[in-house]
């Protein structure tokens, strides 16, 4: 695995003294965020963490070696470049014999930040189930990574591109718990609540802590959803994300876009039709993210 894998120092040895690491997706730094926010945020997400008291690790795909860790010019590199392969798990063995530069979604990072054994793991949103995915049947593989892979994966929810109900169904039927950090409700990424249910409250990141380690200790396979709504001040009027959101699908449908493209355009899409405004929202809760999944990866290896 050694010629695939390549660690950081700083990460490599909180990992081996069993300090707190919190693992970070790329695919919102090449495909979810212009440059040069993109570079910005990452950087500044990175500080929050270790604000915290943990080690951030961006996760990426560089000359045929899954990266555990950035420096700060890999992260430059990334954020500046133009043909980086967007690479979720069935991409990973491509990406890596091809060499090309890749970035990492929630599935792919999810995977390979187990295989460093990091158990925390901070994005914006996630993946899901897409609308009329009964028909398509394109489901993000991000769930079910989520189904297989044990790993806690830090998030504000899901954007209302998805279906959220047949999102939260999927999960469900693959034994993923959906924790509400300081919430009773499920998230929808620029906005504070889907109106749907998470499965249980929780305030502490001690007792998130604990709900991890307990699934983990059943033998229980996957992960843990843990979302957190973006902070109010930072919060998008639902009924302008709600419209923007709509006409960015009619368009994605007009121009008949598939697969693995068609949320990158969404995403792309709603940040120049609210002229930057869910950009700075976007960045708003990923930074909230980050302080929460330090938070509870401290937690987790104080246990
Ligand atoms: N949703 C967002 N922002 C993102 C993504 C999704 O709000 O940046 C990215 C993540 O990397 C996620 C991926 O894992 O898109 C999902 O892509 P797909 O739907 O093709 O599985
Ligand atoms: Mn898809």
């Amino acid at each position: 695995m050694n010629d695939l894998l390549s660690l950081l120092p700083e990460v490599r040895e909180a990992l081996r003294v069993g300090a707190p690491v919190v693992a970070l997706e790329s695919t919102i730094i090449s495909h979810g965020m212009p440059y040069p926010t993109n570079v910005q945020t990452a950087r500044e997400v990175e500080e929050i963490v270790r604000a915290k008291g943990a080690i951030p690790a961006t996760i990426a795909l560089l000359q045929g070696r899954i990266h555990i860790g950035l420096s700060s010019e890999q992260l430059d590199t990334l954020g500046r470049a133009k043909n980086v392969r967007k690479v979720s798990r069935r991409d990973l063995p491509i990406a890596l014999v091809s060499g090309q530069m890749g970035a990492t979604t929630v599935a792919a990072t999810m995977f390979c930040a187990h295989l460093a054994g990091i158990s925390v793991f901070v994005t914006g949103g996630i993946g899901g189930v897409h609308r009329r995915g009964e028909v398509t049947l394109d489901i993000s593989a991000d769930l079910m990574e989520l189904a297989s892979t044990p790993v806690a994966v830090v998030c504000a929810g899901a954007k209302a591109i998805l279906d959220l109900p047949r999102t939260l169904e999927v999960l469900e039927t693959h034994g993923v718990p959906i924790v509400g950090f300081q919430t009773d409700q499920f998230p929808a990424f620029y906005t504070r609540s889907s109106g749907l249910p998470v499965d249980v409250r929780l305030d502490d990141p001690a007792d998130v802590a604990r709900v991890m380690a307990t699934k983990w200790k059943l033998g229980l396979a996957g992960g843990i959803l843990v979302t957190t709504p973006v902070p109010e001040a930072d919060a998008m009027d639902s009924r302008e994300i709600d419209e923007v959101i709509e006409q960015s699908l009619e368009e994605a449908n007009s121009l008949s876009l598939q697969g693995k493209d068609i949320t990158p355009f969404l995403l792309k899409k709603i940040v120049e039709r609210t002229e930057g405004r869910s950009l700075a929202t976007n960045v708003a809760l990923v930074k909230h993210n980050a302080d929460v999944g330090a938070a509870i990866a401290i937690a987790y290896a104080a246990q």
